[in-house]
């Protein structure tokens, strides 16, 4: 870590539990980074070897409607890949530290709100409770016909494009490019923002909206908001603090400022 790293770190713990007072109003956004210590792949990061199998393609392009309508064999072949990857995961330090700062968090009075634009359901996994996935989930999957939602077999489909009970197309239970965020996740973000005394930016490069937008609504209602990335994102001038390095290495050094909880 930074050689600043432990003042900073100081510093946010006595933002998240004031002197003689309650535990803040929390929120956390994280993106693909903090799973990327539990061997899950980020979008842009140039470590590509893990799409070995889809090294030509950009997982922007194929995580739109357009793309599945095009071709719903390769693009369903790619989700239930990345599916089986997230499966065989395991939630790292960094989520299992958010875990134990939610516990404590709300253990003293404050509110603890967890956004993910992770599909991976790692968090939970994690144990965290409070979790809010803005971009759905690639466990489950949905009939595009009747909307019904399904949790596949831990083992890969048997035939590709899957089909579901009412035998139309199956498909991931994401939000792609284009698509609209679903209503209670948006909502659920709305009504934290509003109150949010600390805010956390985690493994994410704050490119895709609107969830990039929300440090900004936080910055707005006057709250303390920290950066926690590898590197340098369009975010990391607008927050009070950024800390640059590992999610899985910095937020148990966070915890241990609060007394290892
Ligand atoms: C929408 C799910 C209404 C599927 C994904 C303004 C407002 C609203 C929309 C837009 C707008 N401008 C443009 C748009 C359209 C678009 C958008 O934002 N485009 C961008 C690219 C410009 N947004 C949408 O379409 C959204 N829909 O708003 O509907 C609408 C519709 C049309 C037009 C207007 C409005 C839907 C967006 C959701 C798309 N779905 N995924 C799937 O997973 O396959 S997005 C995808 O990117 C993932 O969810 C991913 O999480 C997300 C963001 O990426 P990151 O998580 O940040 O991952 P990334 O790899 O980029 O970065 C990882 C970071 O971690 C790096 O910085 C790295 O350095 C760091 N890191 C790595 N290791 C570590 C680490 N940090 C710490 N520790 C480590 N160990």
């Amino acid at each position: 870590m930074q050689p600043q790293t432990p003042d900073i770190l100081r510093l946010i713990a006595s933002k998240l539990c004031p002197p003689n007072s309650r535990a803040a109003h929390v929120m956390v956004l994280t993106g693909a980074g903090i799973s990327a210590e539990s061997g899950l792949r980020t979008f842009r990061g140039s470590e590509r070897d893990m799409f070995t199998l889809w090294k030509d393609f950009d997982p922007q392009t194929l995580a739109t409607p357009e793309a599945f309508g095009r071709d719903p064999e390769m693009v369903s072949r790619w989700y239930d890949w990345r599916r089986l990857g997230c499966l065989a995961a395991e939630p790292n330090a960094g989520h299992l530290a958010l875990a134990r700062l939610e516990r404590f968090i709300t253990g003293n009075g404050g509110s603890f709100t967890l956004l993910t634009q992770n599909v991976d359901r790692l968090h939970q996994r994690a144990g965290s409770r409070n979790v809010v996935e803005l971009h759905g989930s690639i466990i489950e999957w949905r009939c595009t016909r009747t909307g019904m939602l399904s949790t596949p077999p831990t083992t890969a489909f048997e035939s590709f494009p899957p089909k579901s009970a009412a035998g139309a197309l199956l498909r991931p239970n994401v939000v792609w490019f284009g698509e609209m965020l679903p209503e209670a996740a948006l909502a659920a973000a709305a009504d934290g923002l509003e109150r949010v005394e600390v805010f956390f930016s985690i493994g994410t490069s704050s490119v895709v909206y609107p969830a990039a937008g929300f440090v900004h609504q936080a910055n707005a209602a006057g709250a303390f908001t920290v950066e926690i990335n590898a590197e340098d994102t369009p975010i990391s001038r607008a927050v009070d603090r950024t800390i640059r390095g590992a999610a899985g290495t910095i937020l148990p050094a966070l915890l241990q400022q609060l007394g290892n909880p």
